[in-house]
């Protein structure tokens, strides 16, 4: 992938934050195609055959980080089918890279992330909406337990990735606490303003 041509935007936050929900926004105001690390690993959890299915039950439920050559391996695969499906070169990779060893495999093998969208949002109001949402979601780790586990492999594992694209001055933060359509709000404005565009 050329980095000229393709525009990559890692989309990150603790569990429930908000990252879906405000990708789902982006798609439709600037025709972003839409990658979830974690919606790709679900699918190929479930994919007959596939030889990561248990691996990435096991890792989901106990809210551990799947091998990072799975996961990147799903992402490129998805964004060259993509790419040949609709021609969009403009990605929102969302909940990836969580660990330190997939962001720098992903900028290496794949290409450079332009920035980094960072979603912040207070634990409690994260677990508030991930016990709602478990009431119907159907998620394995969608559970008091589980969302311990993810909280935790947040603050240990995932931050010090997001600390580090600070350190480089790639990431844009937005306070997600308020109603989705305040944080779409601040997310424009702030995107307008990191791209000049
Ligand atoms: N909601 C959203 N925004 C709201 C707002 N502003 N106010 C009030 N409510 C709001 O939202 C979560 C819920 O909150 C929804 O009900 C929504 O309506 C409401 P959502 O937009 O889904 O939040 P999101 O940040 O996307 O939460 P998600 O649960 O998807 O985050 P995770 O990061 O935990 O999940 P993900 O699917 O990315 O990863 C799952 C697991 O996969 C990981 O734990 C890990 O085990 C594995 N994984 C890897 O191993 N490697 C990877 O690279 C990626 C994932
Ligand atoms: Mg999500």
């Amino acid at each position: 992938f050329s980095p000229s041509e393709v525009t990559v935007l890692f989309v990150l936050g603790g569990p429930g934050a908000g990252k879906g929900t405000q990708c789902a926004r982006l798609v439709r105001d600037y025709h972003f195609a839409h990658l979830s690390a974690g919606d790709l690993l679900r699918a190929e959890q479930d994919r007959p055959g596939s030889q990561y299915g248990q691996l990435i039950r096991d890792c989901i439920k106990n809210g551990e980080i799947v091998p990072m050559e799975v996961t990147v391996a799903l992402l490129e695969n998805a964004m060259r089918d993509t790419i040949a499906r609709t021609g969009t070169k403009k990605f929102l990779i969302d909940g990836f890279p969580r660990k330190m060893d997939q962001a720098l495999k992903f900028e290496e093998v794949v290409c450079p992330a332009r920035l980094v969208l960072f979603y912040d949002c207070p634990e409690a109001e994260m677990e508030r909406r991930l016990l709602e949402r478990g009431k119907t979601s159907g998620r394995a780790d969608d559970n008091a337990e589980s969302i311990r586990k993810r909280f935790r492999t947040f603050v240990d594992t995932s931050m010090p990735v997001v600390h580090h694209y600070e350190a480089e001055g790639r990431v844009v933060k937005v306070d997600s606490t308020p109603p989705p359509d305040k944080v779409y709000a601040d997310t424009q404005e702030k995107l307008r303003q990191a791209l000049g565009d």
